[in-house]
């Protein structure tokens, strides 16, 4: 079957011709031969022609299911460029039940956003889901039917809109990998029936599954270990990599995919302008392997993006890859068969490497990380953040850690014992996440500020630690802020939100200390930000509120791939440089606890004018050099310019 053979098939379908129906057409020849060949280098053509047709009916109808308003929407960003890259965009990231109750709460604190700065948000799912542990929301019952906790569709649908409206940019999770073990498929396959059994990935014994555990890493080793459930109703075991609850989906069963395809497609009619690919690494499984980042799950990833481009190109995918470096940016696309995968990606490599820069109160491993790492592609962009709901994992790339001297297995263990309360003298609160004892793998969790030191501070009442603590959280965002892509800040570090312990009291999260860090958004708190000057979270909701505003003025800040990235002299000091045609901001942060210096003459050769002739954007003042050095107080931060 050929692409001349294939649109004549279509053609010839007793279809009124209207011109939305020629946009659909146009839209499906340009993308066509492409979806064909990578359908068919998963799916067998000999075996699979009837499903490759089904894909093209499939795709008629979703285009027809793209309400109006969105469609012409889509057609404006097409036209518009790259949106996402844009210095506007600044997004936080939030529970919707935690930060003000349902949908139409979210609704109300439109305002508090607007002051804040903030026009894109990541609301973490809110469709159904079963009612005890959850992970969540994580283990979907559904892909858009709201939960009713959160309200109704309609409000969501009215949310979106007033949202369009205030140009505020919406980002809703499609839970890529698995459901839960009460979707409507999995509750068939439970009652027998083989369809739907082929659904996920299911055994009658454990010849299989003993031959994928020779390889496949496990997720959750404490919560959930091994990757396989034994499900007494189906009398089978069905591969879990995630939690028990969650059964990852067969995408070796192309029904599999042209199903989950309506499902993003009716993720993308609710409104959403971004759409999260959660843990989308794992979504091919071959034994033998880890299982995860398998070219089979590009091409699938590059499949869902082509046939959104006929549907709704007018959305964008973020990749959740939290993966070794080098692999994150393959999601863009780079280097696989198309070129055609997620706009956008985690900077997870940045959030690690940033919390190492903390403990190790240097920057050298990061400069070096970072330096190495390939460029991105120029029309794609990173997702900047400190903190998210998940854990931090220590995803440094073992050569790096060698390349600074250190042993990357003894240096893994100090960062974790750094924040997880095993160092004395580490103001850092944070809890030690799925320890693995048979490797030494660990996670962290824990708030942004708790994580910085100011629990401890304020616990042990010392205001010098207190005032590092904050200066610490705005240096940390100032750098996601002004790194080059979106800066996603976590709902509640914006007022320096502590630890909530509250969960062990929870039976459904005891479980799983990520909800350490989801705290609920303490709007008392918000109250007092005009009236408490001095209070901590005063302090770091206005020094944000000036660096987001700071950002929004300043073109550099766009991500062209305008970042150069300098090795300070000063191994403390973190250094990069944002340019634009004649405009240039270099920012300087010191993740020393005392003063670091930097000679004079390193500036002038990176560019920086000197004798009052440069400026730090954040204070307005000019640069000032005592002795032919320029000083910066610990974990001080600076957005240099010349005028
Ligand atoms: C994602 O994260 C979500 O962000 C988590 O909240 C979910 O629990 C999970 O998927 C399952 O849906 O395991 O600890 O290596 O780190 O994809 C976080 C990649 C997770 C995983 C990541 C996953």
């Amino acid at each position: 079957m050929n692409q001349a053979e294939l649109l004549r098939i279509l053609a010839s379908r007793d279809q009124k011709k209207k011109s939305t129906q020629s946009l659909f057409e146009q839209r499906l020849a340009t993308n066509l031969s492409l979806i064909k060949i990578q359908f068919f280098s998963l799916y067998q053509e000999k075996e699979h022609k009837t499903y490759f047709l089904t894909l093209l009916e499939t795709l008629e109808t979703l285009f027809k299911t793209r309400p109006k308003e969105l469609q012409n929407q889509d057609i404006d960003r097409l036209n518009e460029g790259n949106w996402y890259q844009s210095e506007q965009m600044v997004g936080m990231q939030m529970y919707v039940d935690r930060f003000n109750k349902d949908i139409n709460g979210l609704k109300e604190k439109l305002p508090y956003f607007e002051d804040l700065g903030i026009n894109f948000l990541h609301l973490m799912p809110i469709t159904t889901r079963p009612s005890g542990e959850n992970d969540g929301g994580y283990a979907v019952n559904s892909y858009h039917e709201i939960d009713s906790k959160y309200g109704t569709k309609t409000d969501f649908l009215d949310f979106t809109k007033k949202a369009r409206k205030n140009n505020m940019f919406i980002m809703l999770d499609f839970v890529v990998n698995h459901t839960s073990d009460e979707f409507e498929w999995a509750q068939k396959a439970k009652e027998g029936n083989l369809h739907y059994q082929n659904y996920y990935y299911t055994y009658s014994d454990r010849h299989i599954p003993d031959e994928f555990e020779k390889t496949l890493p496990e997720i959750f080793p404490q919560s959930a270990p091994g990757n396989f459930t034994y499900n007494d109703e189906m009398e089978k075991w069905v591969m879990t990599c995630f939690n028990t609850y969650q059964w990852d989906l067969n995408y070796r069963n192309p029904e599999v995919f042209i199903e989950m395809l309506s499902n993003l497609v009716g993720l993308a009619n609710l409104g959403v302008d971004v759409i999260r690919f959660d843990a989308l690494a794992f979504l091919w499984k071959k034994l033998g392997t880890l299982s995860q980042n398998l070219p089979e799950a590009h091409t699938l990833i590059s499949l869902f993006r082509l046939c959104l481009q006929v549907v709704a190109p007018g959305v964008i995918l973020l990749a959740e890859a939290i993966v070794a470096p080098r692999n994150i940016i393959k999601y863009f696309g780079e280097g696989t068969l198309t070129g055609n995968e997620c706009e956008v990606a985690y900077n997870a490599s940045l959030m690690a490497l940033l919390w190492n820069s903390i403990a190790t109160k240097k920057a050298s491993l990061l400069v070096k990380s970072v330096s190495e790492i390939p460029t991105k592609p120029q029309d794609a962009t990173w997702v900047n953040y400190i903190r998210c709901h998940d854990d931090i994992g220590l995803g440094y790339d073992d050569d790096f850690v060698r390349a600074m001297g250190y042993d990357p297995t003894a240096h893994k263990k100090f960062i974790l014992n750094y924040y997880c309360g095993k160092l004395e003298w580490s103001p850092a609160k944070g809890l030690m996440f799925m320890y693995n004892p048979k490797n030494g793998d660990g996670r962290i969790t824990g708030s942004a500020a708790s994580l910085l030191g100011l629990e401890t501070a304020l616990e042990q009442k010392n205001d010098k630690i207190v005032d590092y603590a904050i200066t610490k959280i705005l240096m940390m965002h100032g750098i996601i802020l002004t790194y080059g892509g979106i800066p996603m800040i976590y709902a509640g570090d914006e007022i320096a939100t502590l630890n909530d312990y509250s969960y062990e009291q929870n039976e459904d999260h005891i479980n799983d200390n990520r909800w350490v860090n989801r705290p609920m958004q303490n709007w008392n708190v918000v109250a007092k930000i005009k009236t408490e000057k001095d209070n901590p979270s005063t302090i770091v909701y206005n020094g944000l509120k000036k660096m987001i505003r700071l950002r929004k003025e300043h073109t550099v800040f766009a991500d062209t791939n305008n970042i150069k990235i300098h090795g300070c002299p000063n191994e403390h000091i973190f250094v990069f440089q944002r340019s634009h045609e004649d405009e240039s901001v270099w920012v300087f942060s010191n993740f020393n606890e005392v003063t670091e210096t930097i000679n004079i003459g390193w500036l002038l050769s990176i560019g920086i004018l000197t004798g009052k002739n440069s400026i730090d954007l954040l204070t307005g003042k000019s640069i000032e050099f005592i002795q032919n050095e320029l000083a910066l107080k610990p974990y001080e931060q600076l957005w240099i310019k010349n005028i």
